[in-house]
């Protein structure tokens, strides 16, 4: 009878183990990505750049670039551009933001401020 009970016993923690291990996998199922950036808008004598100005992926890569706006004079947001992939970003000092895509194509594409064309942009190149 008691090697019965502790055969339970033993059972029900497993089952108590399995339940508790498959809780624990659930923040897993989240987005995962092939590469990931930060970029932060800075200015420097007064210029203003998105660092680092050129990412390099590859094509088929899943890219999520967190985006941190850090210039300290006015305007107080930032556009963060890439049309060949869609994104068209406004980052508010203070704010961060993350953009994701997937680099479906290869080529060498401008990264710009739309706010103000004049900011110093970047690339972001796609290897095949
Ligand atoms: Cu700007």
């Amino acid at each position: 009878m008691k090697k019965i009970s502790l055969w339970v016993a033993g059972a029900m923690l497993l089952w108590v183990s399995s339940v508790r291990a498959a809780d624990q996998k659930a923040p897993a199922a989240e987005e995962k990505f092939d590469r990931q950036f930060t970029v932060v808008a800075i200015e420097q004598d007064g210029s203003k750049f998105w660092i680092p100005g050129t990412l390099i992926v590859k094509k088929g890569d899943k890219i999520k670039i967190n985006l941190i706006n850090n210039i300290k004079s006015e305007p107080n947001t930032h556009g963060y551009a890439i049309d060949a992939f869609g994104i068209k970003e406004i980052i508010a000092r203070g704010e961060p933001k993350a953009v994701t895509f997937t680099a479906d194509k290869s080529g060498i594409f401008t990264v710009y401020c739309h706010q103000h064309p004049k900011h110093i942009g970047g690339q972001i190149l796609v290897l095949e």
